[in-house]
């Protein structure tokens, strides 16, 4: 056994000495940021963020939305390159050439498979929802001099890719969720959670942002007036969509006018008024 082991680590050495060393690459270095975060309930999604397993369900969502940038902050580009795949329009869940891509199942476009984690944790740390989150065509969306678009992907060192929130599955579904109470959480979110990427720095891929829980702010606007009313009513007299339904404001499994009126004690302003 002993010597086999000789062996192996001889070889190990002819094989490295033969390619260019590691550190003469010039790597790229992700980074991400999290511009906007948004916490919004009753919201209705495509049956295609369903069948993505973003969301259980189309209607009636609390949904943690966030936008997503992207940035290389190393002294290389990132060349991903031609994903390799099919029309995804038409051949949905194939799969492509470079292994880290496939046809998304219902998106009709192509999937970076695992390009970031996403996860909501409450004050003690514990993880209370999580979501994969989907790249798509990871390319030079702010750069002075783009190089790099969805048939050829990457990113320029320097520059930075972004997702907005409002974007399909660019959030976390806290529906299905039991124990989200009013409060303050965190959102956390990491690229590259599997480290295929190769990166000068490894250790600055995840970020966090605050998020915070108002009891009766259904539409993530940081105060509770007739807009979140509004969202109630809307959805009168109808079965709440998950214990973390935030419009069933006294969590009996229904939203009605009880929830209607809970609501207006908990209005910043007199009458509800928007401002
Ligand atoms: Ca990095
Ligand atoms: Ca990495
Ligand atoms: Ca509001
Ligand atoms: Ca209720
Ligand atoms: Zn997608």
């Amino acid at each position: 056994m002993r010597s086999s082991k000789v062996i192996v680590s001889v070889f190990v050495l002819v094989t490295t000495a033969s390619f260019v060393p590691i550190t003469a690459l010039a790597l790229p270095d992700l980074t991400p940021e999290i511009p906007d975060v948004i916490l919004i309930a009753g919201e209705n999604v495509e049956q295609g963020d369903v069948d993505e397993g973003c969301a259980s369900n189309m209607a009636g969502r609390t949904l943690v939305r966030f936008s997503l940038v992207t940035r290389n902050l190393g002294p290389g580009d990132l060349v991903l390159g031609d994903p390799g795949c099919p029309i995804c329009q038409f051949d949905p869940g194939a799969p492509c050439t470079n292994p880290l891509f496939e046809c998304s199942l219902s998106h009709g476009h192509v999937h970076f498979k695992s390009f970031a984690h996403a996860e909501l944790l409450n004050q003690s740390g514990t993880v209370v929802a999580a979501g994969r989150k989907f790249g798509f065509c990871i390319l030079d969306s702010e750069c002075p001099q783009p190089k790099f678009g969805c048939s050829f992907q990457g990113l320029t060192a320097g520059c930075a890719d972004g997702y907005h929130f409002s974007l399909p599955c660019q959030y976390i579904d806290l529906t299905d969720t039991t124990g989200v109470t009013p409060g303050t959480y965190t959102l956390r979110v990491e690229l590259d959670p599997d480290d295929e990427i190769l990166e000068a720095n490894e250790d600055n891929n995840a970020v966090e942002a605050m998020v915070q829980i108002i009891r009766g702010d259904l539409d993530g606007s940081g105060d509770v007036d007739r807009y979140d009313l509004d969202i109630i009513l809307a959805a009168r007299n109808t079965v709440a969509s998950g214990l973390g339904d935030l419009r069933d404001l006294n969590r009996d499994g229904k939203i009605n006018a009880v929830d209607a009126r809970i609501l207006i004690t908990l209005c910043d302003r007199p009458q509800c008024a928007t401002q």
